[in-house]
């Protein structure tokens, strides 16, 4: 079995969906022989030396299921991009490029956070340009803390401003985006989140069966995993 999952968007504060992720950790997460992060584990991530004592817990219980034997695999999102080699290290997770082709159940699968193929929001994809340059991210974590920790909440109340503002259409992925990725890589698979709008997608690609799926993100009321097992996909729901 092999667990996807993104968007969980936990906080460094106490809260219901930590626990509910180290659970999942503890608990399902034992059976699988993958767990798959593809994005957005985490509300905010300024540098690993803060990752590590703010999320000491999932590193330890990711750490624990690793050391278990489950391969662990991690994509950036747009709101933990700069989680480093060393919590990954300390965690045990494989950091994956975005996009990446993996075998799931034999059949080649694109997977990626998401947000590259929400296109027309032509304000955030410069963001997102400025915001992954090696300079940029040099310079942020030259910064103090303090002064990370403002500019991190700045960017996070501007995307929320943004959210609000936007038509809905324009945070959605991007058709012809979506077709490029299934012809340039070739799959007939897709798996991504970002979006929050969970689905299955049929699509006809150039005469070709292929398929879209959107990760569900976490909330106090929908926590839920992607299971894949002898090629069906459930979403198991961790709400007990
Ligand atoms: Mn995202």
């Amino acid at each position: 079995m092999i667990f996807l999952l993104s968007d969980l968007h936990l906080p460094n504060t106490p809260s219901s969906l930590r626990d509910r992720f180290l659970a999942f950790l503890a608990g399902p997460a034992r059976e699988a022989e993958a767990v798959y992060i593809l994005g957005d584990l985490f509300e905010v991530w300024i540098g690993d030396a803060e990752g590590l004592s703010d999320h000491a817990a999932e590193a330890d219980a990711l750490r624990a299921l690793r050391d278990s034997g489950v391969k662990l695999y991690f994509q950036h999102g747009n709101r933990d991009f700069l989680l480093g080699r060393r919590y990954a290290e300390r965690a045990g997770l494989e950091l994956l490029a975005d996009p990446v082709v993996v075998a799931l159940d034999g059949s080649p699968t694109l997977l990626s956070h998401g947000d590259r193929w929400c296109s027309d929001d032509l304000a955030y994809q410069r963001w997102r340009r400025f915001s992954r340059k090696p300079l940029t991210q040099f310079i942020f974590r030259s910064l103090p803390k303090r002064l990370r920790v403002q500019l991190a909440g700045a960017a996070r109340g501007q995307s929320d401003r943004d959210k609000a503002r936007k038509p809905a259409a324009i945070m959605d992925v991007n058709g012809d985006a979506i077709r490029d990725a299934f012809t340039s890589s070739g799959v007939r698979r897709i798996i991504h989140g970002h979006t929050h709008r969970p689905a299955r997608h049929r699509l006809d690609i150039d005469g070709v069966a292929c398929e879209r799926i959107v990760l569900a993100d976490w909330r106090a009321s929908r926590c839920e995993v992607l299971a894949l097992r002898d090629g069906q996909f459930t979403a198991l729901s961790l709400l007990a």
